[in-house]
């Protein structure tokens, strides 16, 4: 519990602009201050339907219900009349939001204001640091702080939960346990023998080469990839709809569509696979909690600006492990011109992906120690949830 803030009321608002991770690290963050911090949450999300694929038991048609000791609500549209007292302690926009009119002038009546709070995007980037708990000029008397996730102790930190790597650590030394969970996703014995990878990225990944490459590769590989995920690469290979349970062997890969899982058994698949494939924003910090090599796919951004992003955390993470920098960058078509060009060309016409494999599977010790090392240095830092409650207390003390 936050000896900082007495049970204070926090109002969290998500806009889900696409995919799951706009609501993944918003149900991760409100559930987090619920659990460890006795915060009173109430999460404002505006698409149920997505929000129920990561919570299964969410109800996508209830306007208000409890989950997991969070509240929420289905935020349909701008209008709406709040009074004062309806309105939080602590305000949170996650990436730069809009929130409701009428609720920024009932906030404005609130005495004492609300802490309001945008929560970014996370970056590497060093800039981020000039900008972490910067404000905004005041709207309506209220200022607004922008509190930016990060990897140093100059940022907000990542979003982690405090028993977390003491649950992934008995998980994963419970060779009982990660079997009977990757059977309860079909996946068979001798398939857990191989090397296990967990497939997460956007439909443009060279999914395709990559595959050609593992169906050549030296090791068997067993490729598990969530119902949904790259499916017309998945599908070509299955010459079949990439339904759960379908699954097929060729050479020395074997492809298995599992279900889309609820938030915490994906952690669990993060922590049974050797290699994860990750993408986004949470899913790639999940991965930095699982102590396994990972790659990312980064989120695409207009001027090729993600590959800046990328490198500045490759350079952060990967400085010393060649093969993680070059197949991270020729997985995301990265590699070809240099930092910055718009005229890159696709990798995966140049890309020799069955030495990218090797040279990764080589360096995966160093990878395993580096997770460890990584996972320490990030926990020095604090974590995104704290840092952002300890952060809304020094605002509310100050004059
Ligand atoms: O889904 P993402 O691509 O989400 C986002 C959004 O696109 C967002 O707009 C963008 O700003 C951000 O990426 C960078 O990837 P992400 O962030 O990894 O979120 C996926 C969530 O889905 C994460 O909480 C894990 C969860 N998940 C499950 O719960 N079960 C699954 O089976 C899988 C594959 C993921």
């Amino acid at each position: 519990m936050s000896t900082l803030i007495q049970a204070p009321k926090l109002a969290l608002f998500c806009k889900v602009v696409d995919n799951f991770g706009d609501i993944g690290i918003c149900w991760r963050l409100a559930r987090q201050l619920v659990d460890e911090h006795d915060i009173d949450v109430t999460l404002w999300v505006d698409d149920l339907r997505s929000f129920q694929r990561i919570c299964p038991p969410l109800r996508s048609d209830a306007v208000h219900q409890l989950m997991a000791g969070v509240t929420v609500r289905h935020w349909r549209d701008q209008e709406g009349v709040f009074t004062a007292t309806e309105v939080a302690d602590i305000v949170i926009e996650f990436f730069g939001c809009d929130l409701p009119p009428g609720y920024i002038t009932a906030m404005t009546e609130k005495t004492p204001q609300p802490v309001w709070i945008n929560l970014e995007g996370l970056s590497a980037e060093e800039w981020v640091e000039g900008c972490h708990t910067l404000s905004s000029p005041p709207r309506q008397s209220l200022l607004k702080y922008f509190f930016y996730p990060g990897f140093t102790s100059k940022t907000g930190g990542l979003l982690r939960e405090a028993g977390l790597a003491q649950e992934r650590r008995q998980f994963q030394s419970d060779s009982l346990a990660m079997a009977a969970f990757l059977a309860s996703l079909g996946v068979t014995a001798s398939e857990m023998a191989t090397t296990k990878v967990s497939l997460f990225c956007y439909p443009q990944a060279p999914v395709a080469a990559l595959l050609d490459a593992w169906q050549r590769s030296a090791h068997a590989v067993t490729c598990l990839v969530p119902e949904g995920v790259a499916q017309a690469a998945v599908e070509a290979f299955l010459a079949a709809p990439a339904l759960p349970g379908a699954v097929k062997t060729q050479g020395a890969l074997t492809v298995r569509v599992v279900p889309f899982l609820a938030q915490p058994a994906y952690d669990q698949l993060l922590w049974a696979c050797d290699v994860n494939f990750v993408r986004g924003e949470d899913s790639f910090v999940r991965a930095q909690w699982a102590g396994r090599p990972f790659i990312w796919h980064i989120y695409a951004q207009d001027e090729n600006l993600h590959h800046k992003k990328l490198r500045a955390f490759l350079q952060r993470y990967a400085s010393d492990l060649a093969s993680l920098t070059s197949f991270s960058l020729h997985w995301n078509e990265a590699a070809t011109m240099g930092p910055d060009t718009a005229a890159n060309i696709s990798a995966e016409a140049v890309t020799n992906w069955p030495a990218q494999w090797a040279a990764f599977q080589a360096e995966r010790g160093s990878m395993s120690r580096r997770a460890v090392d990584w996972e320490q240095q990030m926990a020095a830092h604090g974590d995104l949830g704290g840092n952002l409650l300890q952060f809304a207390a020094a605002v509310r003390r100050s004059p």
